[in-house]
């Protein structure tokens, strides 16, 4: 099997990831034209090819939620009690929230990779704070089925890759030991974010920020012990979520 791995760049700055794990030649040429027309705007692409040996495979996807909200403090209050209820403390999630508003990059703007938090002191434990952590090598069995499958049960009534490769990263990363997640995006014009975690699932959450923000990015929520373990697990191990 092979990971299929893009990011983009302007004026030096993180615009745009994607990621694929394909078994064929014709899936790679499918999956490369797919990705590089996802970047709105960049003046650098990277593109990596990887040959990866063993593959785990999941057989389900976190559960979908979604609530709109009218004003973006009523959205982030809204977060702060789902990620509660996953056992993170309000004053922790606070913290990620101003983080990701400020732009978690020490240099300015987005970072390329995760925040990685302390669940109960809120410390920031990645080890490099520009780059953060990525969580890559993970994709669905059949994204085609997956379309019709979200159709039927009314949660989108357009299947979106946006959509279906931010759920299969947070069920990677709930997978690999990530107590909760929060994010949105870094697109300006895309303002849904989501919240996750084993209990409460993928809750998708509308508007996470104002349109025309180009602000956003990941936190996830940790436990400070085994933290070597869990970059690896992101970072390294391949994994295959098999449907919703
Ligand atoms: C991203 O752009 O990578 C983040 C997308 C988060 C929300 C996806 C969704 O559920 O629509």
């Amino acid at each position: 099997m092979l990971s299929l791995r893009m990011r983009a760049e302007k004026e030096g700055k993180h615009v745009s990831g994607a990621e694929r794990l394909v078994s064929t030649p014709e899936e790679l040429h499918r999956a490369l034209r797919e990705l590089l027309k996802r970047p709105r705007e960049y003046d650098k692409m990277f593109i990596t090819v990887e040959e990866v040996q063993s593959v785990e495979v999941l057989p389900r996807a976190l559960t979908i939620y979604s609530h709109d909200f009218r004003r973006v403090e009523d959205a982030h209050e809204f977060a702060v009690k789902k990620l509660g209820e996953e056992g993170i403390p309000e004053k922790v999630v606070r913290r990620a929230l101003e983080l990701l508003k400020a732009g978690a990059n020490p240099k300015g703007g987005n970072m390329r990779g995760a925040v990685l938090m302390d669940f109960e002191s809120g410390e920031r434990l990645e080890p490099d704070r520009e780059r953060g952590v990525r969580t890559v090598r993970m994709d669905w069995k059949d994204r085609k089925g997956l379309r019709k499958l979200l159709k039927e049960r009314g949660i989108k009534k357009h299947y979106t890759d946006r959509l279906m490769d931010a759920l299969v990263l947070a069920t990677k990363n709930v997978h690999c030991g990530v107590l909760a997640e929060l994010c949105w995006s870094d697109d300006p014009e895309y303002t849904t974010g989501y919240v996750a975690g084993k209990g409460i699932g993928y809750v998708r959450i509308k508007p996470m920020k104002e349109q025309g923000n180009p602000l956003g990015g990941r936190v996830y929520f940790v436990r400070r012990d085994r933290l070597q373990e869990l970059i690896e697990c992101l970072e390294s191990r391949a994994l295959i979520v098999e449907t919703l």
